[in-house]
C-alpha cells in the first residue's frame, strides 16, 4: 500500500470518511504449475503538506512536500510456494508446500500541515472575514470594529468542479504596521508561502478612508516587510458594493486601476454579488501556477 502526494488535493477529508483500506489479495496458484497473479499496489493520494506518523509511537515517517512523492506504508505478504517447487528427481510429487504470508497491517496517523494557496490582505474592517465565511466553511468572528481577527484562519474553498484551494484570513494591516502599528505584520509569515494574494478594498464610507490610498499604503507596508511578499501576484477586489455610496465612488477607483493596468473585481461579500467571477479568477491564477506540476 502506497501513499502518494497529489498537488490537486487540499484536504484529508477522504480519510475521515474511510479509515480502513485493504490492498487486494494476490491470487492462488493453479494447476499446471501456474503461479497466481500478483495483486496491484493500492495507491492512495494525499494532499501536499501531509505528515504521516506511526499510529502507535507517533514517529514521523514521511513529510509529503512534492507532487508525486510516494511512500510505501505497508508491504504485501510474500507469496507461498507450491509443492512443485519442492520436487526433486526422486520425489516428483512431494506432499510439502509453503503457505504464503499475510501482508503488513498498521495504523497510521495522517496530519495536514495546511499551506494556504491564497492570502487575503486588506485594512481592518474591509470584510476579509465576511468574504471567507461566504466562500468556505470557516466561520470566523465578524464585527464592525477594526482588528476583529487576531490570528490567521484557514478555509477551504470548493468552487464548482475545480480542485479545492485553501484561503487564509489574516488580521487587518494599517499604515506603520511594519513598525508594529496595529497588530504589526508578524502574522504575514503565514501567507509567505501562498502563491497568490487577494487584496481586498472597501468602497463604503464606513471607514472614512479612500480605497485607492489604502491599496497604495498597504502595498508599501508589504514591501517594507518583505519585498518577495509584495512581489507575489495580487488579485484586487473592491468589497461592499451593496452600499448606496458604491455607484458614486466606484468610477474613480476603476479609473486608477485602469491607469495602472490592473483588473479589479467588484464584489459584495454580504450579498454574494461578483463572487463567482472573483473565484473563477483565483482558480485560474492558481491553475496557471500549478500547471507545471499537473495541469488542471
Ligand atoms: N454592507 C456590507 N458590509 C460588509 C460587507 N462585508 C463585510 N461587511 C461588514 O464590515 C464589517 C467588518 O467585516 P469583517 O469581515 O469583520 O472585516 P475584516 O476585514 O475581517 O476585519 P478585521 O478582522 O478587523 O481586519 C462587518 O460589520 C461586516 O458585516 C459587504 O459586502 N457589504
Ligand atoms: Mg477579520
Amino acid at each position: 500500500m502506497i501513499l502518494r502526494a497529489d498537488g490537486q488535493l487540499s484536504t484529508l477529508l477522504d480519510f475521515h470518511y474511510q479509515q480502513h483500506y485493504h490492498a487486494k489479495r494476490g491470487q492462488h496458484g493453479k494447476g499446471k504449475n501456474q503461479e497466481g497473479r500478483s495483486a496491484p499496489d493500492l495507491i492512495l493520494p494525499v494532499p501536499l503538506g501531509t505528515l504521516v506518523r506511526d499510529g502507535g509511537s507517533g514517529d514521523l515517517l514521511k513529510d509529503f512536500i512534492r507532487h508525486g512523492d510516494a511512500f510505501i506504508v505497508a508491504r504485501g505478504g510474500r507469496g507461498g510456494r507450491g509443492n512443485a517447487r519442492f520436487a526433486t528427481s526422486t520425489r516428483q510429487a512431494p506432499r510439502h508446500a509453503e503457505p504464503g504470508q499475510p501482508g503488513e497491517a498498521r495504523w497510521l496517523r495522517l496530519e495536514l500541515k495546511l499551506m494556504a494557496d491564497v492570502g487575503i490582505v486588506g485594512y481592518p474592517n474591509v470584510g476579509k472575514s465576511t468574504l471567507i465565511s461566504k466562500i468556505s466553511a470557516l466561520r470566523p468572528k465578524i464585527a464592525d470594529y477594526p482588528f476583529t481577527t487576531l490570528v490567521p484562519n484557514l478555509g477551504v474553498v470548493a468552487f464548482r468542479d475545480h480542485p479545492p484551494f485553501v484561503i487564509a484570513d489574516i488580521p487587518g494591516i494599517i499604515e506603520g504596521a511594519h513598525h508594529g502599528a496595529g497588530l504589526g505584520l508578524k502574522f504575514l509569515r503565514h501567507v509567505e508561502r501562498t502563491s497568490l494574494l487577494l487584496h481586498l478594498l472597501d468602497i463604503s464610507n464606513a471607514t472614512q478612508r479612500d480605497p485607492v490610498e489604502d491599496y497604495i499604503v498597504l502595498n508599501r507596508e508589504l514591501s517594507l516587510f518583505d519585498p518577495a511578499l509584495a512581489g507575489k501576484p495580487q488579485v484586487v477586489a473592491v468589497n461592499k458594493m451593496d452600499v448606496p455610496e458604491a455607484p458614486r465612488k466606484l468610477p474613480e477607483v476603476l479609473r486608477y486601476f485602469q491607469k495602472i493596468k490592473k483588473k479589479v473585481y467588484s464584489i459584495s461579500a454580504l450579498t454574494g454579488e461578483g463572487l463567482p467571477d472573483l473565484l473563477a479568477s483565483l482558480t485560474r491564477s492558481l491553475c496557471k501556477r500549478s500547471a507545471k506540476e499537473k495541469p488542471c
